[in-house]
């Protein structure tokens, strides 16, 4: 898919970009929009929700598709809202750890449980990029942030676990140096029913690599190098791949077999 093809899904106005430079949201926009093509998903039947953060910024004001921004921590509850109202409409929630996975972690784990008919796109950046970073849910042990200069002394939530743990149909972790499975894992998202949660690892040059002096390129490097796949990745490496792929039939279903029998 050329970049250009893409420009129908973006706003102009938009553009350039509100991300700092090297930041992976980009990355991620156009892993969304590309796999959004592939399954040729109208945009006009597609709904983003979003809570506030940097990664919350990805779908409004870029994308050209109805979009609500709503309090940090939200979007999960907000979503469910619109879908069993309007269950004809894709509705895809897209924001950053601190909002899905802290402020919001308890509407994550209940959506995933009830199996709610979403697709959640989480960026996990570390830390509470849009407000300082901020050592959050995600953080690595050791890593040092603006609240933890002396590195985390908390080890981090495995929010993707957690997930699947909790119910949900299908679950999967890439990062922004993956952008191929990443793509093909939102495509398979798009076509199932169910609570479907995808977490993406991507750099926060501004927030978390500086304060490293890590360089954007070399925050990619590091995460090819410290990514392996499910099943072997140690404790300090970020696991990839798919962690679970169910075919339990969605809330939607669930409810209407309860009002139609
Ligand atoms: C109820 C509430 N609490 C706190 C905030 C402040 N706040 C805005 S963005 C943000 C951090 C967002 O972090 P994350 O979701 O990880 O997104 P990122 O910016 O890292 O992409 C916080 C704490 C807020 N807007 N509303
Ligand atoms: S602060 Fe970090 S996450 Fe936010 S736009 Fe800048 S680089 Fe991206
Ligand atoms: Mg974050």
């Amino acid at each position: 898919m050329s970049v250009h093809s893409l420009h129908a899904f973006l706003r102009p106005q938009a553009l350039p970009t509100v991300f700092c430079p090297g930041c992976g949201n980009g990355l991620v926009a156009g892993a969304i929009l590309r796999a959004l093509a592939r399954a040729q998903v109208d945009l006009k039947k597609a709904v983003f929700v979003a809570g506030i953060g940097c990664a919350a910024w990805i779908p409004s004001p870029h994308f050209l598709a109805d979009s609500l921004h709503v309090a940090h921590g939200r979007a999960i509850p907000t979503a469910l809202g619109i879908k069993l109202r309007r269950p004809e409409l894709q509705v895809i929630v897209v924001g950053g750890d601190g909002d899905i996975a802290g402020i919001g972690g308890n509407h994550l784990l209940h959506a995933a449980r009830r199996n709610a008919d979403l697709l959640v796109i989480m960026v996990n950046n570390l830390v509470y990029a849009m407000t300082g970073g901020q050592v959050g849910p995600t953080t690595p042990h050791g890593l040092p942030t603006s609240t933890t200069p002396y590195g985390n002394p908390e080890y981090p939530l495995d929010v993707a676990g957690v997930v699947a743990a909790a119910g949900a149909n299908y679950v999967a972790r890439w990062t922004t140096a993956h952008l191929g499975p990443l793509e093909q894992s939102l495509l398979k998202a798009l076509g199932q029913e169910g609570f479907r949660f995808v977490e993406v690892v991507s750099p926060c040059p501004a927030r978390v690599g500086g304060r490293l002096a890590m360089a954007p390129v070399e925050a990619m490097k590091w995460l090819q190098a410290h990514s392996k796949p499910l099943g072997q990745a140690g404790p300090e490496e970020i696991a990839l791949g798919e962690y679970v792929e169910r075919t339990r039939p969605g809330l939607l279903r669930a409810l209407q077999r309860v009002v139609h029998g």
